[in-house]
């Protein structure tokens, strides 16, 4: 996110249709009410809300989220994808900086597929971030819960196991080698062949405390600056210790800490890269008296610019390695 103040556009995306567990539908007004908006226009910055994208009611006897059926599930997540690639890139358009709020993680076939869309016919490579305790890299074969959300990286790279209900903008917009997957820390066993198969990067939580975050995201900072790519950071709030946010429906102990957390979004702040951003996984129901909303909040105000001192510090060549 560039220092300067730009123009903000928050999309809610109000499903959950992607995860087993209910609740993180509620993620965006919880956002909301933890003060996403008023934190980025303290930083100066103009704020649009578009509100939330959500399913339509279509019969009384149709039940939420993971009550629902898998097929059923599956319509949502893909209907949704398609909308929220149409709005992301009319934001993209304007030129304005879409902020995506989960919802489950299967949103980012939406959000990355707007991205890519807007980007790539004007020769800008997309490189992603994704922040997360997992590599989000099954596939319908490989998935051993069936769950969307931990798919959609899988799809974005054209990882082959998708039947035709999968065809849409997403698939294989994403060259793997532009992926970094950050603070992973449960990655399954077929799912890991995948991933260094296709050669994505993988900092794991071992690497992280031993290179630490510095270092760690120095080199994705460094990848895509080189490319002059557009930096995508997709943000589960699991990647985060369950101990500082513990408002998410699939936990794994050994995450982010809270002054980790913060680094990474300053240093991705001032390398003036980051074009866009998905908060994904919030769920309010589980979430400790808005514990994990309001440093979700304050993570994404570290990105758009927030400093303790509020001045950039020098460079930063004599932490590194
Ligand atoms: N890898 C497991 C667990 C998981 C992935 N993403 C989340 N959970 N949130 C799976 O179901 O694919
Ligand atoms: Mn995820
Ligand atoms: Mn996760």
């Amino acid at each position: 996110a560039p220092s300067r103040p730009v123009r903000i556009d928050l999309v809610g995306v109000a499903t959950a249709s992607g995860a087993s567990v209910r609740g993180c539908g509620m993620g965006p007004e919880a956002l909301r009410v933890a003060g996403l908006a008023e934190a980025l226009m303290d930083l100066d910055h103009a704020v649009a809300d578009h509100g939330d994208l959500r399913r339509a009611q279509t019969s009384p006897s149709t039940h939420p989220s993971s009550a629902r059926m898998p097929e059923e599930r599956k319509a949502d997540v893909l209907e949704m994808a398609a909308r929220i690639s149409d709005a992301g890139h009319a934001i993209l358009q304007s030129g304005h900086v879409p902020v995506f709020l989960g919802g489950d993680h299967s949103i980012a076939m939406g959000t990355v597929s707007a991205v890519a869309r807007y980007c790539l016919p004007r020769q800008k490579p997309v490189h992603v971030l994704w922040i997360d305790a997992h590599a989000d890299y099954n596939t319908p074969q490989t998935s051993p819960s069936g769950n969307l959300h931990g798919m959609p990286l899988a799809l974005l790279c054209g990882e082959p196991g998708f039947d035709e209900a999968f065809q849409g903008d997403w698939l294989g917009r994403i060259d793997a080698h532009n992926v970094t997957i950050l603070g992973a820390r449960s990655v399954d066993r077929e799912e890991r062949r995948l991933v260094q198969a296709r050669g994505i990067e993988v900092i794991d939580m071992r690497k992280i405390d031993q290179i630490g975050v510095v270092a760690a995201v120095q080199k994705v900072i460094d990848k895509a600056k080189a490319a002059e790519a557009h930096l995508h950071v997709s943000l589960d709030v699991d990647s985060l210790d369950p101990a500082i946010a513990p408002g998410g429906g699939t936990l794994v102990p050994g995450g982010l800490s809270y002054r980790e957390a913060h680094l990474v979004m300053e240093m991705l702040h001032d390398c003036g890269l980051v074009g866009s951003l998905d908060v994904v996984e919030l769920n309010p129901f589980l979430d400790h008296g808005g514990k994990s909303a309001t440093l979700l909040v304050d993570l994404v105000a570290s990105l758009f610019g927030r400093s303790i001192m509020g001045e950039e510090p020098g460079p930063m060549e004599f932490v590194t390695e």
